[in-house]
């Protein structure tokens, strides 16, 4: 998360910086390495099919096993291997998301106009057929992404959804991630990680017809294959480091703030945290108050050198430049800790997911409780586009039905105008009806 310079210079008097990154190159730059490797295997699998695709699990992730889909007595019985009160939080996160997922669907309604008598259009959402989505489980596993992809996918409607979960060291799933497919509604899992995963369901290797969606984050391969794979298949979007963005003034509490900003900064150490404030003296307490903090933060040596490299401390004069700066971050999540939370919300245009008052924390989101999606645009994608959300799995299909008195209105502005454009076939498509039904053209 930067600023942009013409940003920084049209507000020029009205904010001073008490904390810049140290790293000024984008974070995310993608690798011409990366690109390279993934268009190779993806060639490579295009030609040698599902031979590829285990050769790939053998050499890349040590993969032993034979078949690497999970039986569905397997995925049932994956939550009698978790703790029950890590069962419990998690039925809770599943329900909740499913809950604001389905809320969300109602609010999509199919609809019908007739726009002028005798036109009848309308649209009708229908969800995608197959949806594949990926699970990653390296350094955290995220239990919650399964609940985003696979839970609101089945949310929508979408009768397929399959998902590839990276082998563990021991060869296996990670049941904690098998579970939170299992709880949405999954309806098969495979053992699979990394590029050859999202090639498997594009291409259709899974005794599956090729998926028309890939979702779920991953590592820079897994996000260099879905960008090479888009166009054959729909994306969600391409993830980058998790990023989190505070606006608070005075009333709020600077150990909370900090808190809040090491708690996305702990996602690796290229993940950007910023904080603007109206209060020079609450930024200066926040800054302290994350020093304080990492000093005993087990993950201090993610955390440690995302927030100084890429921590970000700025001061607003009035609230109308915090609004200006914040748009211009549009960050992935953004808490909102003031006096004035509701001009916030009416005021703010760029985010992915906006948490607000003292008592709301991203990671409420982050693991499923707030029912809302943790699949967000980072990187400054939330200037043009939001996070995942059941619409993105319906497709709103128009229709249009015409009847014979509408008929002359239509077909004649049409052969006007395919006329005037030299397409004779299309004006004859129009000419061809008012002849057979013998109505007049209007003028
Ligand atoms: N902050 C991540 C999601 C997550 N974090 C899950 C922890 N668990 C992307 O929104
Ligand atoms: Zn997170």
């Amino acid at each position: 998360m930067r600023y942009s310079p013409a940003l920084l210079q049209s507000l020029e008097g009205s904010f001073h910086h008490l904390k810049t990154p140290l790293i000024d190159a984008p974070a995310a730059q993608r690798d011409p390495a990366v690109i390279a490797t993934v268009s190779s295997m993806l060639a490579d699998i295009q030609n040698r099919g599902i031979d590829a695709i285990l050769d790939y699990a053998r050499k890349l992730d040590n993969y032993h096993g034979t078949d690497i889909e999970l039986t569905a007595a397997h995925i049932a019985t994956s939550g009698d291997r978790l703790p029950a009160d890590l069962r419990d939080a998690m039925e809770l996160g599943s329900t909740r998301t499913q809950a604001f997922a389905a809320a969300q669907r109602s609010h999509l309604s199919d609809f019908e106009t007739e726009l002028v008598p005798g036109l009848v259009t309308g649209a009708r959402y229908v969800p995608v057929a197959r949806v594949g989505a990926y699970l990653p489980a390296g350094r955290f596993p995220l239990t919650a992404s399964a609940f985003m992809t696979v839970g609101v996918a089945k949310a929508a409607g979408v009768p397929t959804v399959i998902a590839c979960t990276p082998p563990q060291p021991n060869g296996g799933a990670n049941d904690a991630v098998v579970y939170a497919a299992y709880l949405s509604g999954v309806d098969r899992v495979f053992v699979l990680g990394g590029v050859q995963a999202l090639a498997a369901m594009a291409y259709g290797l899974l005794g599956e017809l090729p998926v028309d969606m890939l979702v779920g984050a991953g590592n820079a391969f897994v996000a260099e294959a879905k960008r090479q794979l888009f166009g054959s298949v729909a994306i969600d979007l391409l993830a980058g480091p998790s990023e989190v963005a505070v606006i608070s003034d005075e009333t709020a509490d600077p150990e909370i703030v900090a808190a809040d900003l090491l708690g996305q900064a702990e996602h690796g150490p290229n993940s950007p945290a910023a904080l603007v404030t109206t209060s020079d003296s609450h930024g200066r307490a926040v800054i302290d108050a994350v020093d304080r903090q990492l000093a005993t933060l087990a993950t201090e040596p993610i955390a440690g050198p995302a927030w100084r490299d890429y921590g970000v401390v700025t001061v607003a004069d009035n609230r109308e430049t915090a609004v200006a700066l914040m748009d211009d971050l549009a960050p992935e999540h953004l808490e909102v800790l003031t006096a004035e939370d509701d001009w916030y919300h009416d005021a703010l245009r760029n985010y992915g997911s906006l948490f607000l008052g003292h008592w709301s924390t991203v990671a409420y989101s982050d693991k499923g409780m707030a029912g809302t999606n943790h699949v967000l645009p980072t990187a400054g994608g939330a200037k043009h586009s939001a996070g995942l959300s059941v619409g993105r799995f319906l497709k709103p299909l128009t229709y249009q039905r015409v009847s014979r008195g509408a008929t002359p209105d239509l077909a004649n502005a049409v052969q006007i105008i395919s006329d005037s454009e030299g397409m004779a076939a299309h004006s004859a498509t129009a000419t061809m009806r008012l002849a057979t039904y013998g109505v007049e053209a209007a003028h």
